[in-house]
């Protein structure tokens, strides 16, 4: 699963990058013409969890990003380069916002709206000549047969074409649960998860929502699977070199309550519709990443198809209850592990054993 880091050149792309996948990434691997970073998603929860029981191995849920080249300034706008894009499950969209006179932007002034919007047009382009191609494809084998798939596919494309011709991005739209699976099949780039990451100055760590609204991009992150987090990369970037202690000095000094990198991160985790459930003991307390809606049955095989296909029950603790208690034994003494079957479906803080036979 990976998310895409795209935007015009000179954006922070590659500084975001750089310190959402610090310290995990083999700095500089490369898949095709990108670079490959894998973030560590925070999560307090194992943290607290592994002070309970000081194990050998502490692991936390991952996600790849891609530091893909730019768009427009970069890469002239050329359709490969959005080709490569059609391996991303989500994009992060880098949007300059601050300034910086010995290195201006692009267009020599900064108008972060107006690259959002260059952006979403040139994704929303894209697909609409997939969507042609596809329906001229589908058209012309109609008239040689009849086949009921097909059929049902033309009404879909007809509602994708009309979306994206008054530029509505594909995201936007609903669709069914047969459409949804009918669209898998296409690789349609405005269709991905979008966090625009609206890069600031320093100067506006303090007042982030005010920096938001003085770009006139209050209402940007509110449609449907789209978010928008404002983030100060240069602050960021000093933050992730230091030492956990003095990072929270430095944040405070900013007036930052919250790293922007971690916000990122869990922003585009939500997003994806993921979460974790936990596993704790002596040997490793970890997160492991499930879909939301996802059953017990479903989260044992995430760890392994041995303990999904000996599967007899899960037993379950709210992460909460097993810290106020103290341990496995007395959270069940307390009443507050239950059996689960297999039809059971994960909640969001659930901490899980598994019993399985073999
Ligand atoms: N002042 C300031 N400079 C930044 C910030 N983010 C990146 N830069 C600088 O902008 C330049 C371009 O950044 P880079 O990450 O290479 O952009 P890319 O072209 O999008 O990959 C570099 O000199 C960075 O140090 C920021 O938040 N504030
Ligand atoms: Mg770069």
């Amino acid at each position: 699963m990976r998310t895409g880091i795209i935007g015009l050149a000179g954006a922070g792309k590659t500084t975001l990058f750089r310190i959402l996948t610090r310290g995990h990434a083999p700095q500089g691997a490369k898949h095709g013409a990108v670079h490959v970073g894998v973030a560590h998603v925070p999560d307090a929860r194992v943290a607290r969890l592994a002070e309970l029981y000081k194990p050998k191995k502490i692991t936390y849920a991952s996600m790849e990003y891609l530091d893909v080249a730019a768009l427009a300034g970069e890469s002239g706008r050329d359709s490969a380069f959005l080709v490569q894009l059609r391996e991303v499950d989500a994009l992060v969209h880098v949007v300059r916002a601050f300034e910086d006179p010995s290195n201006p932007p692009p267009g020599g002034k900064l108008d972060p709206a107006h690259d959002i919007e260059t952006l979403d047009l040139d994704l929303v382009l894209y697909d609409l000549e997939q969507v042609s191609r596809r329906s001229e494809r589908v058209e012309k084998d109609l008239k040689k047969k009849k086949d009921p798939k097909l059929e049902q596919e033309l009404p879909l494309l007809k509602r994708c074409r009309e979306g994206l011709e008054s530029e509505r991005a594909l995201r936007e739209l609903e669709f069914s649960a047969e459409e949804e699976k009918l669209l898998t099949g296409f690789q349609f780039l405005s269709r991905r998860p979008m966090i625009y990451a609206l890069n600031l100055n320093d100067g506006d760590a303090a007042d982030l929502h005010g920096a938001v609204a003085r770009h006139g991009l209050d209402a940007r992150g509110g449609k449907p699977g789209t978010a928008l987090v404002p983030i100060c990369g240069k602050v960021e970037a000093e933050l992730a070199e230091l030492p956990e202690a003095e990072a929270a000095e430095m944040m405070q000094a900013y007036g930052l309550k919250e790293s922007g990198r971690d916000r990122l991160i869990r922003m585009t985790y939500d997003l994806l519709g993921w979460f974790s459930f936990l596993t704790a003991g002596e040997p490793e307390c970890r997160a492991w990443t499930i879909r939301r809606g996802m059953t017990a049955f479903e989260a044992a095989g995430a760890i392994h198809s041995d303990i999904q296909r000996g599967f007899i029950k899960a037993e379950v603790v709210n992460w909460e209850d097993l810290i106020a208690a103290g341990s496995w034994g007395a959270a069940r003494e307390a009443g507050k592990l239950r059996l689960e079957g297999r039809d059971y479906v994960v909640q969001d803080g659930d901490v899980i054993l598994f019993r399985h036979s073999g």
